[in-house]
């Protein structure tokens, strides 16, 4: 059976001449933004990835296709969208044979990423434990993918709406290695920094290539958590953000959210909570993960090449 993989022209040729490719994931666009602030990130964060030498790809299913690299008209008509899907392990190949459209979230931009060949992912912060999990057993699915999809992951670390110590054990026990970038704690999103120590610490983007590339050469499956702090000039902190996403945690469970749509739920209410700034923060911090991004993904293309 074919995969209809949809695999644009600048993503193409870059794969084709071994040149570095950054996968981008759209779940943040449909389910993690509101609009229009969503479209000009998203745009900006493939600016970002261009300027650093990297080509962008950002990732969804539209019509049954699975689209590696989009246009800028399949964006704009992605960003404006309501009721698109939210694709994960679990539902996208489901999506995908159905000639449906969904968004991708870290796992599924994972799984996408792997079939094209991109090494690198940049995204705002992954799924993990959330907090109240030992009875609602809401733990995303982006933990079990990086355990088993060859992918290097740069993100601000876990969302900080999660129960961020069960979600670093978790990472632990699924052999998932979290690098912090540049610091000896864990960044916790929309704060650079936090009370976790960081399990791994690196301070250049050769360390992290020369890592993923040594897991390959040691069969073990699975990628790689890079956990890159958002600027400090951009940050809000933990103990600004504690009473806010509370109040938002108590309103999801009055009003009895659950399953996929707890982390759009919080990060809207956030976001209203802080009169935008935790959007501002938000933005900053994927673009900040666009430019590391972009400076692994060459380095994975030079020890390629240079092994060759
Ligand atoms: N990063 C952001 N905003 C987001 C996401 C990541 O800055 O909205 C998305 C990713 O797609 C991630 C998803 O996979 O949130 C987590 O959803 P869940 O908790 O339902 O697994
Ligand atoms: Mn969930």
């Amino acid at each position: 059976m074919n995969l209809p993989i949809a695999i644009s022209a600048p993503v193409q040729s870059a794969l084709d001449a071994g040149h570095a490719v950054v996968a981008l994931e759209s779940t943040i666009i449909t389910h993690g933004m509101p609009y229009p602030q969503n479209l000009e990130t998203a745009q900006r964060v493939e600016a970002e990835v261009t300027t650093h030498g990297a080509t962008p790809a950002t990732i969804a299913v539209i019509d049954g296709a699975l689209c590696i690299g989009l246009t800028n008209d399949q964006l704009t008509d992605l960003a404006q969208r309501s009721n698109v899907a939210k694709l994960s392990r679990a539902d996208i190949a489901a999506c995908v044979a159905t000639g449906g459209t969904g968004a991708t979230t870290v796992a599924a931009t994972m799984i996408a990423a792997r079939l094209a060949g991109i090494a690198v992912f940049a995204t705002g912060g992954i799924g993990g434990v959330h907090k109240g999990a030992e009875l609602s057993f809401d733990v995303s699915a982006d933990l079990q993918e990086l355990a088993q999809t060859e992918v290097t992951v740069v993100a601000a670390g876990a969302k900080a709406i999660l129960d961020l110590n069960k979600t670093y054990e978790v990472l632990e026990t699924l052999g998932v290695p979290v690098i912090a970038f540049k610091q000896d704690a864990l960044p916790a999103f929309w704060s650079s920094t936090s009370d976790h120590a960081a399990p791994l610490r690196m301070d250049t983007a050769t360390d992290i290539a020369a890592a993923h590339l040594m897991r390959r050469a040691m069969g073990l499956p699975g990628g790689q958590l890079v956990a890159n702090p958002i600027p400090k000039a951009d940050e809000i902190s933990a103990a600004n953000l504690a009473p806010v996403i509370a109040q938002a945690l108590r309103e999801a469970e009055d009003q009895s959210i659950s399953a996929k749509e707890v982390t759009p739920f919080l990060l809207q209410r956030i976001f209203e909570l802080t009169d935008g700034r935790s959007l501002t923060a938000n933005i900053a911090l994927v673009l900040n993960n666009a430019r590391l991004a972009s400076e692994i993904a060459k380095e994975i293309c030079n020890r390629t090449k240079a092994s060759d």
